[in-house]
């Protein structure tokens, strides 16, 4: 029975009894509705004031205030309805506000809302250790500490790697992104935006080169995988590498799906020389590429897994879990933080995992994919722009070039991206060239939805 309800803007929101109940929170129409030009007025006085009490180096991908999200949609404060394919970065997989979500956190907040888990600890956090030991890959015995951020969670288990090891140095990979903290910083690759004028970086952090197909001239896993341990050995040694890092699909740096066999040889060549395998699976992982886990596409089982973003529905969490002989090797009292763990965001995760797993959202995710994969194969046939289809589950991209040369197109891309976020789709770009056009719906999105975004993307594209 559809009722009507006050809404945050000024058209009333209708609520209507949709799969999106079960999760994608908020029952929203699900429809793409423009009811002014991207930005609206409203939003337009809003970006006009962000300007003038928020610091300038906070951008914003699309110029529109958010009031509301849900499904696949993300409504905004003039009343527009856009098709959501970012997810926020790849965080709300279980959709915006999802009922379990939202429940289990409105709970937590009447009864505490923080202790320090490190001062007195409390369930919710072992909890999700626990799903996370059992979840993650591998059936050895595993230990987990939670954090708030993705880069946190990555320092720590660089920190935790050098412990054990006794060794300091750490190799990160071409296009590798990892975080905006100053370690982090030095791991990731790409300059602009994100290291420009805030060096120096940490030292004793070095880079090796990747497996990119579409890039490296048609090298085997196997080859790409040689060439980096050759250059490991030659530059670094084994006797003084702590930890290789690397993301099973590189996210930011363009979604590059390595050829089969570079994660597994890496993996094998790090066990057999004393070196922690610390796979970032911070945008890969909860579903997002069809399995919990994207490690498990590529038969690899990381000494220690880095996980965010998908874990808790939107709500700040993150996590290192691993090996227990390496996780327990710093000293009582060498890991924490005041808000890592906070009961809030655990519950929230313990909700948000409960529905990836009752609600078989990884097959939702490899349904999303053979969309996205069909309709973006199609567009990739009719227009020689567009180099390379790629990704996984619901994480897939193309990558845009002048066909004449195979340069990287960044002026395309973002001309597409520009014109798809006036016809109301939450777009994301990404990669070291800018030239990489990326899918993230939440796992929520409804098929009409999906097929409708890729349409508008595709319009674009041929206009553009
Ligand atoms: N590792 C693989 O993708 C975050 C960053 C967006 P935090 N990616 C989105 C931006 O512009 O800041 C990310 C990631 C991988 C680590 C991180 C860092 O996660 O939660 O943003 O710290």
């Amino acid at each position: 029975m559809p009722c009507v309800l006050a809404s945050p803007y000024d058209a009333p929101m209708t609520i209507v009894d949709t799969p999106a109940t079960v999760i994608g929170g908020p029952a929203l129409p699900q429809e793409r509705r423009l009811v002014t030009p991207i930005p609206g007025p409203e939003s337009r006085k809003r970006m006009e004031r962000k300007s003038q009490a928020v610091a300038a180096g906070v951008g914003a991908t699309v110029p529109v205030f958010a009031a509301a999200a849900g499904g696949g949609v993300l409504v905004d404060v003039d009343g527009n309805s856009l098709i959501d394919f970012g997810s926020g970065i790849a965080v709300t997989g279980v959709g915006n506000s999802a009922p379990r979500v939202v429940e289990a956190v409105t709970a937590q907040l009447a009864k505490f809302t923080h202790t320090c888990f490190t001062v007195a600890p409390y369930d919710s956090y072992v909890d999700v250790a626990e799903a996370l030991n059992r979840l993650t890959p591998g059936d050895h015995a595993k230990r987990s500490a939670l954090f708030n951020s993705g880069a946190e969670a990555v320092e720590n288990a660089v920190k935790i790697a050098r412990h054990y090891t006794g060794k300091q140095a750490v190799v990160a990979f071409d296009h590798a992104y990892h975080g905006r903290t100053n370690l982090t910083m030095g791991l990731t690759a790409k300059n602009q935006p994100y290291k420009n004028g805030f060096g120096p970086f940490a030292p004793e952090i070095y880079r090796a080169p990747l497996s990119y197909p579409l890039r490296d001239g048609g090298l085997s896993g196997a080859e790409a995988a040689k060439r980096a341990i050759s250059m490991i050995e030659k530059q670094i040694g084994a006797s003084n590498l702590a930890a290789l890092i690397i993301e099973p699909i590189q996210g930011e740096g363009g979604f590059i799906v390595p050829a089969d066999g570079f994660l597994p040889a890496l993996a094998d060549w790090a066990a057999a020389n004393g070196v922690v395998f610390i796979v970032d699976e911070v945008q890969t992982g909860f579903a997002r590429t069809g399995t919990m886990f994207a490690s498990e596409q590529f038969g690899i089982v990381p000494d220690l897994i880095v996980t965010a973003k998908g874990i808790a529905g939107g709500l700040p969490l993150s996590a290192v879990t691993g090996r227990a002989e390496i996780m327990d090797a710093p000293q009582l009292g060498g890991l924490g933080g005041t808000y890592g763990g906070n009961p809030l965001a655990c519950v929230a995760a313990l909700a948000t995992i409960e529905t990836y797993e009752t609600e078989n959202l990884a097959e939702r995710a490899r349904e999303i994919g053979e969309i996205l994969f069909e309709k973006l194969g199609a567009l990739r046939d009719a227009d020689p722009r567009v180099a390379e289809v790629r990704g996984r589950g619901a994480m897939v991209a193309i990558e845009l070039v002048d066909p004449e040369t195979g340069e990287p197109d960044a002026a395309l891309t973002s001309a597409v991206a520009a014109a798809v976020h006036a016809a109301g789709v939450v777009l994301l770009t990404c990669g070291t060239y800018g030239n990489v056009i990326r899918f993230l719906p939440p796992l929520s999105i409804p098929d009409h939805l999906l097929v409708e975004g890729l349409d508008v993307v595709a319009e674009a594209l041929a206009n553009a």
